[in-house]
C-alpha cells in the first residue's frame, strides 16, 4: 500500500517516501509511506487553525456520532487491523487484534464523553448570582504518539482532543506510520470535516520543533522517550501551550513471601516479556523477598524457557521480534552491561528463524542491583532483572528507589501487605496481583516524577487537558 499524509481534507504526498518494514521479516516491505516536510507541517497547523471553530460549534452529540461510527469499524475490522499492526510493529497477533479492539472501545467511550461534557453550577458568596463553570475547548493540539502501541496511543490521545471540539495535528512515530494511517482514514470516512484531523508522517527531529514550537499549537500531547519528552516541553512551554507527556518506566513488581507463586510467575512473564517487552508499563524490576527468591527464580527460568519466540503472526509465536535494529542493538547493550555489573545472564541470545527478523529470546537478568543501570535506566525490550531483598520494607523501599514512577505491583495473600504497598508506592498506578502492565481505558493512566507531565490521560480525567474552564458569573433575578 502507499499511505499519504492528509492536510486540510485531502490525501496529499509527502517530500519523500520511506517503506515501513515487517521486524518478522525484513524481506516484506509492509508499505510506502510519505515523509511530510515543514511546509506541509505548517499547512496542516493552518488547516487545524481554520477547522476548529466550526468543529467546536458543532452539537457534542454531532462529534459523538462520527467518533462512535469509528468506533465501531474498528471493532469490526480487528482481525484485519490486528494482522496489518503486528506485521508492522512485531507484537503478536492477539496483542495486535486486542490493540485494534482497544483503540474502537476508546473511541466509543470518548463519544459518549463529547455529550456528557459536563460544566458546573455553583451558588456564590453575593445574593442572587449564580455561578457557570463551563469546559470550552484548547484550541489546536498536536499529538505525538510512539511505535509501540501503534493504533492505541493515538486513539486515547485524538479521541478525546476531537470529542472535546479540539483540532487536530497528528505525528505518529516513523517506525509504524501504518496503523496510525488506517485510524486517520477510518474518522476521515467516518464524517469528519476537512482540517480537523491531519496526519503528517515523517521523522520528529525534522518535523517536530514545527509541531511543538508553532504559535498557533495551543497543546501538546506526546508519549515517547524521556529526552524527547524534555525537548517537546521546551518548545511547547516557549511559546505558552500546555504539554502533557508520557515517558519511561522502571516499573517494580514485588513478590512478597506469601505470594500464590504460580500466580505471581505468570504474572511476571505477562508483565516482562508481553508485547516483547515493549511497553512503558512493563514489569522490569522482579523485586523477589529472600525467602522464595530462589524457588520463584527457579519457576520464572522455567516459565521463560516456554516462551515460544517467532513471527509475530505465527499462531504459536508466544513474543514477536524487537521492533527494529536500533531497539534491538539498545537490548543488547543493556543486557551485556548488566553481565558486566555481575548479573547472572538467562537467555537474551540472538535467534535465528525462518526468516530474517530481529529476533530475541526474552532476558532475565538474575542477581541484580537496584542501584546497577539496568535498573535504573528504561530497557524497553524483553529485558527483565531479578533484585533479592530481605523483606517487605526493603522491597516497597527499592520499589520507590527510582527516578521514574508510572506503575508498581505487588504479588501477596495479605492484606494488610497489599494496603501497605498501595498507600506506600509512589508509582501513578499500583497493581494488586496483577502484572504491572494491562490497563483500562476508562479510567486516568499515568504516572509520577520521570514518567509523566502535566494532567492525566485516558478516561473522564482526559478532559482536564483537552478543556480549558471559564467561569461565568451571572446576575440573572436579584431577587430570588
Ligand atoms: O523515541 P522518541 P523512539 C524509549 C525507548 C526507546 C527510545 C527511543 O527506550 O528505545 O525511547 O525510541 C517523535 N520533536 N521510548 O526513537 O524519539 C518521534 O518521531 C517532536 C519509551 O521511538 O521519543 C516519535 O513520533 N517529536 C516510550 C515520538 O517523538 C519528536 C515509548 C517518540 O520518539 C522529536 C517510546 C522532536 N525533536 C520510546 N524527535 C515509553 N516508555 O512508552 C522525535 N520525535
Amino acid at each position: 500500500m502507499f499511505g499519504a499524509n492528509y492536510v486540510d481534507g485531502q490525501w496529499i504526498d509527502g517530500s519523500s517516501a520511506v517503506p515501513d518494514i515487517n521486524p518478522s521479516d525484513l524481506d516484506d516491505v509492509v508499505g510506502e509511506f510519505a515523509r511530510a516536510d515543514r511546509t506541509q507541517a505548517e499547512d496542516a497547523i493552518s488547516a487545524a487553525t481554520a477547522a476548529q471553530p466550526h468543529w467546536a460549534a458543532l452539537p457534542g452529540a454531532a462529534r459523538a456520532e462520527i467518533l462512535d461510527r469509528a468506533g465501531d469499524e474498528l471493532l469490526a475490522r480487528a482481525d484485519e487491523l490486528g494482522d496489518l499492526l503486528s506485521r508492522e510493529e512485531g507484537k503478536t497477533l492477539p496483542e495486535g487484534v486486542g490493540e485494534i479492539r482497544r483503540a474502537g472501545q476508546i473511541l466509543k467511550f470518548h463519544a459518549g464523553e463529547a455529550v456528557r461534557n459536563p460544566g458546573e453550577l455553583l451558588g456564590s458568596v453575593r445574593p442572587g448570582v449564580e455561578i457557570l463553570v463551563d469546559r470550552e475547548p484548547v484550541g489546536v493540539v498536536t499529538v505525538i504518539t510512539p511505535w509501540n502501541f501503534p493504533i492505541a496511543i493515538p486513539a486515547w490521545k485524538i479521541a478525546p482532543a476531537l470529542a472535546h471540539g479540539n483540532a487536530v495535528v497528528f505525528k505518529p512515530a516513523d517506525l509504524v506510520p501504518a496503523s496510525a494511517w488506517h485510524l486517520v482514514d477510518v474518522l476521515v470516512r467516518a464524517g469528519l470535516p476537512a482540517g480537523v484531523l491531519n496526519l503528517v508522517m515523517g521523522s520528529g527531529r525534522e518535523i517536530g520543533d514545527t509541531l511543538t514550537g508553532d504559535v498557533r499549537v495551543n497543546a501538546v500531547s506526546f508519549t515517547g522517550s524521556t529526552v524527547t519528552g524534555q525537548r517537546v516541553r521546551e518548545s511547547a512551554h516557549s511559546h505558552g501551550a500546555r504539554v502533557q507527556l508520557e515517558m519511561g518506566g522502571k516499573n517494580p513488581l514485588v513478590i512478597a513471601d506469601d505470594a500464590d507463586l504460580d500466580a505471581a510467575v505468570a504474572g511476571a512473564i505477562e508483565g516482562s516479556f508481553g508485547s516483547t517487552g515493549q511497553r512503558c508499563t512493563a514489569s522490569s524490576r522482579l523485586i523477589v523477598v529472600d525467602s522464595i527468591h530462589d524457588e520463584f527464580v527457579d519457576r520464572l527460568a522455567a516459565a521463560r524457557a516456554r516462551i515460544v519466540v517467532g513471527d509475530a503472526r505465527h499462531g504459536d509465536t508466544t513474543m514477536g521480534p524487537v521492533a527494529d535494529a536500533s531497539q534491538l542493538e539498545q537490548d543488547r547493550r543493556y543486557i551485556d552491561l548488566a553481565r558486566s555489573q555481575g548479573a547472572d545472564v538467562v537467555g537474551g541470545e540472538l535467534l535465528d528463524r525462518a526468516t530474517p527478523g530481529h529476533y530475541l529470546s526474552p532476558a532475565l537478568l538474575i542477581g541484580t542491583r537496584n542501584e546497577d543501570t539496568v535498573n535504573r535506566e528504561e530497557v524497553f525490550g524483553p529485558v527483565a532483572s531479578v533484585i533479592r531483598v530481605a523483606d517487605l520494607d526493603e522491597a516497597i523501599s527499592a520499589a520507590n528507589d527510582t527516578e521514574f514512577g508510572l506503575t508498581a505491583g505487588i504479588y501477596t495473600r495479605s492484606l494488610a501487605a497489599s494496603t501497605r504497598f498501595r498507600k506506600q508506592s509512589t508509582a501513578g498506578m499500583v497493581m494488586v496481583n496483577l502484572p504491572t502492565a494491562g490497563v483500562d481505558y476508562h479510567v486516568p493512566f499515568g504516572g509520577r516524577r520521570a514518567s509523566s507531565f502535566g494532567p492525566r490521560e485516558q478516561g473522564r480525567d482526559a478532559r482536564d487537558f483537552y478543556t480549558s474552564t471559564k467561569t461565568c458569573y451571572v446576575l440573572g433575578d436579584p431577587t430570588s
